[in-house]
């Protein structure tokens, strides 16, 4: 436990690990941030931030998202008030398996109670190294422990036999040279069984640990561009947890949820100046492969980010490269969009203001850097002409916006919604378990949307990233691009 637990440097994944997520848990309206540990088994820690000052307690349980896991709960655990700010609360979970998870709060109040749950994507990002001093350490006692198995062995079964006072035995010297010998053989026996279980254990390990799966991609001279599964064996797992019922990637891509409105959210931006942008929703064929007709795309290399959800709630962001000659293209269709934006020069700075199709976008930032690792509410608010906030914005896909954000080297792609960081075909799952529905969500969307479109999410490392903001209005999908600077 204390190896899994040594601090570790960056991380992997796609970049954003943590979970960012704002809701509603009852008449409480709560910011939950939970920092995903690197290695599972390991401890995430959750932060709870309630926007009004009548919770009296919060309490805090991981769950499996779907299966029987989902069905019983363990024993939840009470959160920390801080002193200093009777609104902030802190707790900790232990994540034991690779699995779609969530996470339960609830609630207690001066308003009654109220549950939340978030999805958790229990990944394993990396394999934590040995530290060299401690590795050193482990090795001198295990010799020690070997040479005195050894010699236990041998007084054992030589000395501790002799009747007292007297002091050798005729014959004992080969007597002890053969209790010796076997006891060496013995001890390097269990000490080369003991490696085989561990590496076996380590190598299991390590198939689990989340690397973006590399999706591969084809354009014909029509500009159909067709996706094949990745290769290997994918981390979403059949059976429960802890069982080695492995999926393949053409299964997994079988057998996926609907993520608002489509199996696959595919993202295409141009290299390396991040100057061209397109959301695509490609559609499975009969065979389950996923193609579309590309709209008009100009020449060169893009990287893809496909962002898919699994029949179990767990999310997985797809990676792949893809050179393309000019596209001719068909129009746009349905929700796919593109954006076209100035070369991103990485010393962006304080840009806040980003033209739209008849209006503009403004970033409605804090003064101040923005800090890694930090918990903000990215707020945006769409404007017309004439600069007075538009009441006219239409929900894109059944949310109020999406945010997509990629940092300069593309190490860190992200897509998030106003519910936060989270898959919203994962919510769905989550929130079914809870025993309510999406119903909340869709009578919300009944309601006039508001000018200022908000997404709870935190800069996972420093650094420059693009965001792009997509909203609709008049019936056309609309994206903001900003850049920025995120300090350590
Ligand atoms: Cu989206």
């Amino acid at each position: 436990m204390v190896l899994l637990l040594l601090p570790a440097g960056v991380c992997a994944h796609v970049g954003s690990p943590d979970t960012f997520f704002e809701g509603n848990a009852g008449p409480y309206r709560l910011f939950v941030t939970v920092r995903m540990p690197e290695a599972i088994p390991g401890v995430a820690e959750v932060e709870i931030r309630s926007e009004s000052s009548d919770i009296t307690g919060i309490r805090i349980l991981p769950l499996q998202l779907t299966g029987a896991g989902s069905q019983y709960e363990p024993k939840p655990e009470p959160m920390e008030q801080s002193i200093r700010d009777s609104q902030f609360f802190s707790g900790r979970i232990w994540l034991m398996a690779f699995h779609a998870l969530q996470l339960r709060v609830e609630v207690e109040g001066t308003r009654g109670e109220g549950m939340l749950a978030v999805p958790l994507m229990a990944e394993a990002q990396r394999t934590l190294r040995m530290d060299k001093q401690l590795g050193s350490l482990l090795f001198a006692f295990m010799i020690f422990l070997a040479a005195s198995l050894v010699l236990i062995l041998r007084v054992a079964l030589g000395e501790a036999r002799l009747e007292p006072g007297v002091t050798s035995d005729s014959g004992s010297g080969t007597k002890l040279r053969w209790v010796t010998g076997v006891g060496v053989l013995l001890v390097v026996a269990i000490l080369y069984l003991g490696n085989t279980w561990w590496n076996a254990e380590a190598n299991s390990y390590s198939r689990g640990v989340m690397k973006p799966p590399v999706l591969r991609a084809f354009v014909d001279p029509a500009g159909r561009l067709s996706l094949l599964a990745p290769e290997g064996q994918s981390p979403a797992r059949a059976g429960p947890p802890g069982s080695d019922a492995w999926l393949t990637w053409p299964e997994v891509l079988k057998n996926l949820r609907p993520d608002h409105g489509h199996l696959m959210h595919l993202f295409l931006v141009r290299l390396p100046a991040w100057d061209y942008f397109c959301h695509l929703h490609p559609e499975t064929d009969p065979q389950g492969f996923f193609s579309q007709s590309l709209p008009i795309l100009p020449s060169g290399r893009y990287q893809m980010f496909a962002d898919v959800v699994t029949e179990t709630g767990l999310a997985i962001t797809m990676m792949g490269r893809l050179d393309l000659p000019e596209v001719s293209g068909a129009p746009l269709r349905g929700d796919d969009s593109t954006a076209t934006a100035p070369p991103n020069p990485a010393t962006a700075g304080t840009q806040t203001v980003s033209a739209l199709q008849d209006g503009r976008m403004k970033w409605e930032r804090d003064p101040g850097s923005l800090r890694a690792r930090t918990a903000l509410r990215l707020r945006f608010q769409v404007e017309d002409r004439e600069g007075k906030p538009v009441l006219d914005l239409e929900p894109y896909m059944g949310m109020a916006g999406h945010l997509i954000v990629l940092r300069s080297d593309g190490t860190v792609f992200a897509h998030v919604h106003p519910a936060g960081s989270v898959a919203m075909a994962s919510l769905e799952l989550a929130e079914k378990s809870l025993g309510s529905t999406m119903q909340d969500m869709a009578s919300m969307h009944q309601e006039p949307l508001s000018s200022e479109v908000a997404f709870p999410y935190g800069f996972p490392q420093p650094g420059d990233y693009r965001l792009f903001v997509q909203v609709k209005r008049k019936n056309q999908i609309q994206t903001g691009i900003f850049d920025t600077h995120v300090e350590p």
